[in-house]
């Protein structure tokens, strides 16, 4: 016997189980929900016998797992509609960068802006995604560059995570960009960032993985290399912005030091490919950058899938390359762009993502994974990457409530 806060049923489930079909799908299932997690799961007709306070019929919708959004930069002041507006007159992401705009400019409106203020305009964007499903958000710092405003950042998120109705996992991304009164001695940055900021950061309970940008107009590997190994010291897992713009093995140097995810991957090779197989190091596929800096060279799908590396699928929203707040979305240019399946879409932004983030507590529709659920109005779960513009969404369930 059972005893259930709640009965879902009259549904049909995508569990994103690793086995049978992409989907998992079963076709008229039920879940039984108890204290914030999933306490059984199944095809209705093997019901086991319980007791459930509420119960919830949703006439043959579809639930998946809630959407995981697992790289944004949700956090951040101003916007940057100008630069749009000069890279269609001729300017590029990387000339913008070098001329002193990009992260420095939503830099300098960060530090300007409240905490309070951070969070109010943080909650616009966040609508967005959980209108497509988002359960779990993860966000980074980055826009700070000092070591109050990535503080600052940080608190914003954890803020997030406490009155928002979201759950959020933090990144510290200190090497993200150079702050302007550090431009004529980069190394002290880094020693800022490394040695300061994030053990400072990490003492607050800020923290939960540490993330670089890995790239000729942010940092080297060799400078990545010491983040990762003082991130070891403080035992934070770690991921990278790799390969976005250039090859400079970041993916593979992610991987050597036991990487939670890699993520862009557009100038990836293959043995940056094998390097992540070989680590477990989860590929983050950020079609949202792709498609706004109008780039021309998809990442190595094929080689991805070949090698066995996980793919999740995330936003990347921030002011500069992927002012997307739509997880749905993402998922569309996924297969559109990159030739993913839906399927492998939908498995991006639930199971995977939960990996990328080091998460096994959710992401998949099973027993003892928490109660976070997305009910969706469709026929079918392929839909979800299909429809563009559309929102099939009919309700979030998180921890089990509505
Ligand atoms: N790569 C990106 O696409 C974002 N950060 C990064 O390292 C862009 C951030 C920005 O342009 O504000
Ligand atoms: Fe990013």
């Amino acid at each position: 016997m059972i005893r259930a806060d709640r009965l879902i049923t009259d549904c049909r489930l995508a569990t994103m189980s690793t086995e049978g079909e992409p989907y998992g799908a079963i076709d008229d299932g039920a879940i039984l929900i108890r204290d914030v997690r999933i306490a059984w799961v199944g095809a209705r007709a093997d019901l086991p016998k319980h007791e459930a306070t509420e119960t919830d019929r949703l006439d043959g919708r579809w639930v998946t797992p809630g959407l995981i959004d697992c790289h944004t930069h949700l956090v951040f002041g101003g916007d940057r509609s100008g630069e749009f507006e000069q890279r269609l007159n001729g300017a590029t992401y990387e000339d913008i960068a070098r001329a002193g705009g990009g992260i420095v400019s939503t830099m300098a409106a960060t530090r300007a802006a409240s905490e309070d203020e951070l969070y109010a305009s943080a909650l616009t964007r966040l609508a967005g995604l959980k209108a497509t499903g988002v359960t779990t958000v993860e966000i980074k710092s980055g826009y700070g560059l000092e070591r109050g405003t990535e503080l600052t950042m940080l608190r914003v998120a954890r803020r997030i995570g406490r009155e928002a109705g979201v759950r959020v996992r933090t990144s510290y991304l200190g090497l993200h960009a150079v702050p302007p009164e550090h431009r004529g001695d980069r190394a002290a940055y880094v020693d800022l960032a490394i040695d300061d900021i994030l053990p400072a950061a990490h003492a607050e309970g800020l923290v939960d993985a540490v993330d670089g940008f890995c790239e000729g107009i942010a940092f080297s590997p060799a400078q990545i290399a010491r983040l990762f190994a003082v991130a070891a010291e403080l035992g934070l897992p770690v991921k990278l912005h790799a390969e976005q713009l250039s090859n400079l093995g970041g993916a593979a140097l992610a991987a050597q030091h036991g990487a939670l995810s890699a993520d862009h991957l557009e100038y990836l090779d293959e043995a940056g490919v094998m390097a992540m197989a070989a680590a477990g190091t989860v590929a983050v596929i950020l079609p949202g950058a792709f498609y706004t800096l109008h780039e021309r060279q998809a990442p190595p799908i094929d080689l991805l899938r070949r090698h066995g590396v996980p793919m999740a699928v995330a936003t990347d929203m921030n002011p500069g390359s992927s002012p997307m707040a739509s997880l749905l979305l993402a998922m569309n240019m996924a297969c559109t762009l990159f030739r993913l399946t839906p399927a492998e879409a939908l498995a991006g932004a639930t199971v995977h993502a939960a990996k990328a983030l080091g998460l096994s507590d959710r992401g998949q529709l099973v027993a003892g994974q928490v109660a976070d659920l997305a009910v969706w109005t469709c026929a079918h779960p392929a839909e979800l990457a299909y429809r563009i513009g559309f929102n099939p969404l009919h309700q979030r369930i998180i921890g089990g409530v509505l």
